[in-house]
């Protein structure tokens, strides 16, 4: 109506996540400074007067490109032509539950939202899963909404992927800006691997590989691929409560590049449907290394694979064949 990219955000009234992407994308840094934007805000009825708060909140920020909120419990208004939809929506693994227990109450959500999308988004809609099992996720609502390009349904592993370049920084002791290439192959869960391989610094002297300034073989192999790993689980240790500025920020990251492109000599890690590349089985939502340009990715081609990682790279894929089954039994 007002010239805005329209954006759904699910989960976003009581939700940690929502709560921080929500003054991100209305203060542009989701989409750039120059991008007005309406934002659709879609939460559960037990939620319905928080949502309304987050809504009160918004406005009052008076962010310039801010245009409109919507805010609601209605799936289908959610949905309504938006051109980008962040799925946050979901039930949180408590303490003492069973992963199975976890995705047999959010698989159902994707079923659900994905018919929504299907029917009511804007046919070019960029969809990004946060909320966890991710990848699976991302898989189910790829199932039930056949119409939506396969390649505009993604996960994020950006966190991931940014976590592996500030473990990077910090055991370089450089800028986390001159860190590139890092990629996270596979799962966003702890079978996940981060891979340093292909990774470079840049330093006064050109790029250089983080293998030839990093020689401690044992501290990449270990204690690197363990910290980005188990990051997730540290931060709920000392904060009491997931990530949530950091998953934001990286949400932002993650659509950001999809839209306006990645910068030239860089790749990030995004979710996407495996076409088969390097080995990787097809039909599953698996991270790999990308470029984006014109609001396409494509995987990065031709890296050369190691017996470590191939096997680390294949254990992955098969925890993500194990989600999608236990993802389809809980459907049945
Ligand atoms: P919260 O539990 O704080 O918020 C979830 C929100 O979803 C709540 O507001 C809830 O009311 C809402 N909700 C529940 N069912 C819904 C439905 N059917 N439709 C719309 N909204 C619904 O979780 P938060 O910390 O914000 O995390 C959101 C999701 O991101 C979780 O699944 C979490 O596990 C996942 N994460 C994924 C990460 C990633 O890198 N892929 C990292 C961060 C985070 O752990």
């Amino acid at each position: 109506a007002c010239g805005g990219l329209s954006g759904g955000v699910t989960g976003s009234a009581m939700g940690q996540i929502g709560y921080a992407i929500a003054p991100m994308i209305a203060g542009g840094i989701m989409l750039g400074p120059d991008q007005p934007v309406i934002l659709h805000l879609l939460d559960i009825s037990p939620a319905a007067e928080a949502l309304n708060g987050v809504k009160m909140e918004l406005l009052d920020g008076a962010f310039p490109l801010l245009k409109e909120v919507h805010a609601t419990t209605d799936v289908t208004e959610a949905c309504k032509d938006v051109n980008i939809a962040i799925m946050l929506g979901g039930f949180p693994r408590k303490e003492g539950m069973e992963r199975k227990d976890m995705m047999s109450k959010n698989v159902p959500i994707y079923k659900e939202q994905a018919s929504a999308l299907e029917e009511h988004a804007a046919s070019d809609c960029k969809v990004l899963v946060v909320a966890n099992p991710a990848n699976t996720n991302a898989l189910i609502l790829k199932e039930f909404a056949p119409s939506i390009p396969e390649e505009n349904i993604t996960c994020l592993t950006r966190l991931d992927h940014n976590r592996a370049l500030s473990q990077i920084a910090e055991r370089l002791k450089v800028y986390v800006t001159d860190v590139k290439n890092v990629i996270i192959w596979g799962n966003h869960s702890s079978t996940q691997y981060p891979d340093v391989n292909h990774a470079t610094v840049t330093t006064t002297n050109g790029e250089r590989l983080v293998k030839e300034l990093d020689t401690d073989d044992h501290w990449l192999k270990n204690e690197f691929i363990n910290t980005v790993q188990q990051r997730g689980a540290a931060i709920i240790k000392a904060r009491k409560s997931s990530s949530a500025l950091s998953a934001a920020s990286a949400a932002c990251d993650h659509m950001r590049d999809w839209v306006l492109g990645t910068p030239k000599g860089t790749w990030v890690s995004m979710g996407v449907y495996s076409d088969g590349s390097y080995g990787i089985p097809k039909d599953i939502i698996y991270s790999f290394p990308v470029k984006c340009e014109k609001g396409k990715w494509s995987i990065v081609k031709g890296l050369k694979i190691d017996d470590f990682s191939r096997a680390k790279m294949d254990a992955t894929a098969k925890d993500l064949i194990d989600e999608k089954e236990v993802a389809h039994s809980c459907l049945n």
